[in-house]
């Protein structure tokens, strides 16, 4: 009964952070929505098919990376590792890099989602019998919920980043971000994190206009998870999915295209869209080498080695605490 109605609670507060996300974001003159609101249950489930496209060649090159260059990464880690998981989705990557390991301590993931933990831990206990994991439950880029790291003792702590989530982030952000990783690093302990390179427009806009049309997909289903769970009357034929790279910026940008002006309501609230007017949903920044280094160092960090995929469109950056 308790846990029920905590849970409820929970989901409440949740759905009021949601709605004063969602009019903060369609109340401006330049439309916005956080991308992490992609990501419900078909968001994810999407997200996992956009990965097995042929267009988006990101986590498959990622992955490449990883399977190559192992056991150097696996041997620039070190003995008896602490492996932080900001974001716990990536399973498969985390229990290779793992099972390389020399004696690992164990891994720590970190995920907004309890039932992704769960599943995270039950899948890295199941492979890898023995090892010991700590789940945390939050939002990572919150200084608090990393409070807990402290009363596991281990010898060498490093974050594990891939997925090129860092890219989500605006520069400023992402510089704040890997500060407060490095606010929970000793001086040595290490980052493991995975970029996308900058490089022609054609290859970026590919990745992020599939032709499959699952991104397209993927964008609209903000707008269908607003329906459902605010209660709102988008129609989501009136909108497009817009991908396109902004080389100032260095970043994909995508955006829902307004096709016809119209009024939509939420919760007692009217939004007017005017025609060829956007709804910005996310951002995909991408760095060169040198660029990225530059964050790294400006965060609290010192850049050590990187590794790249045959075709030198990926970068898993390994840099150490200073
Ligand atoms: C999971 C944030 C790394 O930005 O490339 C894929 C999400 N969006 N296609 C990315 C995404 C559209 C992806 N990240």
């Amino acid at each position: 009964m308790k846990a029920a109605l905590s849970s409820v609670t929970e989901n409440q507060l949740q759905d009021n952070e949601f709605l004063r996300d969602v009019l903060e974001g369609l109340g401006g003159s330049r439309k916005t929505l956080p991308c992490k609101y992609l990501y419900d249950e078909v968001g994810s489930r999407l997200f996992e098919e956009i990965c097995d496209s042929n267009d988006y060649y990101l986590t498959r090159n990622e992955a490449d990376i990883f399977a190559i260059h192992l056991d150097k990464i696996a041997e620039r880690i070190g003995p008896e590792a602490l492996l932080i998981e900001p974001g716990a989705g990536n399973c498969e990557k985390v229990e290779s890099l793992l099972a390389a390991l020399d004696s690992p301590k164990g891994y720590y993931p970190i995920d907004i989602s309890p039932e992704i933990l769960l599943d995270a831990e039950r899948r890295i206990k199941n492979g890898l019998p023995g090892m010991q994991v700590w789940s945390e439950v939050g939002d990572f880029t919150l200084a608090e919920v990393w409070d807990n790291l402290i009363s596991v003792p281990s010898r060498k702590r490093v974050v594990f980043f891939p997925g090129s989530t860092i890219g989500n982030f605006e520069p400023l952000e992402a510089e704040r971000l890997l500060e407060l990783f490095a606010s929970n690093l000793s001086p040595g302990d290490g980052l493991v994190i995975g970029t996308d390179l900058v490089k022609d427009s054609v290859t970026l806009e590919r990745a992020y206009n599939d032709s499959d049309h699952i991104t397209e997909k993927f964008n609209l289903n903000i707008l269908q998870r607003i329906n459902n769970e605010l209660g709102a009357n988008f129609d989501l034929s009136l909108f497009a999915h817009r991908a396109f790279y902004h080389s100032l910026r260095q970043r994909v940008e995508m955006h829902l295209v307004c096709l016809k002006s119209h009024s939509v309501s939420i919760a007692d609230t009217r939004i007017d869209f005017i025609e060829g007017e956007t709804i910005h949903t996310e951002n995909s920044h991408k760095y060169s080498i040198a660029g990225f280094n530059s964050l790294l160092t400006r965060s609290g960090f010192e850049p050590v080695c990187f590794w790249q995929d045959p075709a030198e469109t990926y970068v898993i950056h390994y840099a150490q605490a200073i």
